[in-house]
């Protein structure tokens, strides 16, 4: 029942951010341009190379995009936009080549598991001792809000701060392509059209609420402000968390951590659970028996990589052991090795679903976790 209680609410969700794209597996591995042979320092002078082809990047035809501003226009219209925010921004879009670029760096779904990278060198540039030392200064700073903000919401704020820090740098790096353009482009690409029109016809929406154009400024892939939301979740989600009467996701911390809050409340956050804690394996675990059957409908490579759940208490007692933090005897856990057998492991509470609806990464959603809980010291 729980899990298919998430899987409906994962499924009702937007993703916060689609800076990671939610369809990929893992993220970050890191895009490589395409190395060019090179002479070796002995090779004779003479040697010629073919010219590398150009990538197939970069050539969505332009032509069909004058045709695609009605289609745009036509779907706000029907989502109710005003005719002058339509005829302020549709006339004057482009299509951002190095968006689609980027888009189709995305990596593809890993087909093979032994391809699947370890979590260690991604843990390492995501948890920073700089994301942790500044994370635990505003965290104390804001320690009354952030209780207050628990009280309201119900979620843990060390996951709130952990989400601002990884996102953003804590509002430091929030993106600087314009909204509309990079929606309608991703849109035009067609990879993914219908929920980047939705998006597209979302940042409309704002503008209509008042936001001003200046501010729809965003990652690559369209996710803006201190939380990197979508428009679509902006709109729905939003929230005062400074009581100021306004829900400034751009430029009021207190605004975007209560946005936070309430996404993953909206998730299904369990108040009083933490994310997750990590535990020692024991040598012989037998893993097959506590394989999951149950294929995911929502990123299913993702969640491949967790076990059937069980409680806390089965876990202990097939020797599954904490190291620091427990969480309760009977909640509910499922097992993730993310660097493979004899390493650190962690139990996950369904609260850590509720990160992964944010960005659907295993990575991303491990090292949110042990960022927050860094920041509390452990
Ligand atoms: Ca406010």
């Amino acid at each position: 029942m729980i899990i298919g209680a998430l899987c409906l609410g994962a499924l009702a969700l937007t993703p916060a951010s689609a800076q990671r794209d939610p369809l990929a597996p893992l993220p970050d591995q890191p895009v490589r341009p395409a190395l060019l042979p090179r002479p070796t320092p002995a090779a004779p002078v003479t040697v010629r190379y073919a010219p590398t082809p150009l990538p197939a990047v970069a050539q969505v035809p332009a032509v069909g995009f004058d045709a695609y501003r009605q289609t745009l226009a036509a779907k706000a219209r029907a989502a109710g936009v005003r005719e002058a925010t339509i005829q302020a921004v549709v006339p004057y879009l482009t299509l951002n080549s190095r968006v689609v670029e980027l888009d189709r760096a995305q990596p593809g779904q890993v087909s093979n598991p032994n391809a699947i990278p370890p979590f260690g060198p991604y843990r390492r540039k995501h948890v920073t001792d700089d994301l942790i030392t500044r994370g635990a200064a505003r965290y104390g700073a804001n320690y009354p809000f952030l209780t207050n903000i628990e009280r309201r919401f119900g979620v843990e704020p060390l996951v709130l701060m952990a989400i601002y820090g990884h996102e953003t740098s804590y509002g430091r790096v929030t993106g600087t392509f314009d909204l509309p353009q990079v929606l309608a482009t991703l849109a035009y690409e067609g990879r993914r059209r219908s929920f980047f029109e939705e998006e597209f016809v979302a940042s409309l929406q704002l503008l209509d609420q008042g936001v001003p154009r200046s501010r729809l400024r965003g990652s690559w892939a369209g996710a803006t402000g201190y939380p990197q939301f979508m428009p679509s979740v902006v709109l729905r989600l939003r929230t005062d968390g400074d009581g100021n009467g306004t829900a400034d996701i751009w430029n009021s911390e207190a605004d975007a951590l209560a946005s936070i809050a309430a996404y993953l409340r909206e998730a299904g956050w369990k108040p009083n659970v933490h994310w997750g804690v990590p535990v020692r394996v024991a040598p012989a675990f037998n893993r097959a028996a506590v394989r999951s059957a149950v294929v995911a409908p929502r990123c299913p490579a993702v969640y491949a990589r967790h076990s059937r759940w069980l409680t806390v208490r089965e876990w202990r007692s097939l020797g599954v052991a904490a190291i620091g933090r427990t969480l309760p005897e009977n909640e509910l856990a499922t097992l993730i090795e993310p660097d493979g057998q004899g390493a650190t492991a962690y139990l996950l509470s369904t609260n850590y679903r509720a990160i992964l609806d944010y960005n659907c990464s295993n990575f991303y959603a491990l090292s949110v976790g042990v960022l927050g809980d860094s920041i509390v010291g452990g």
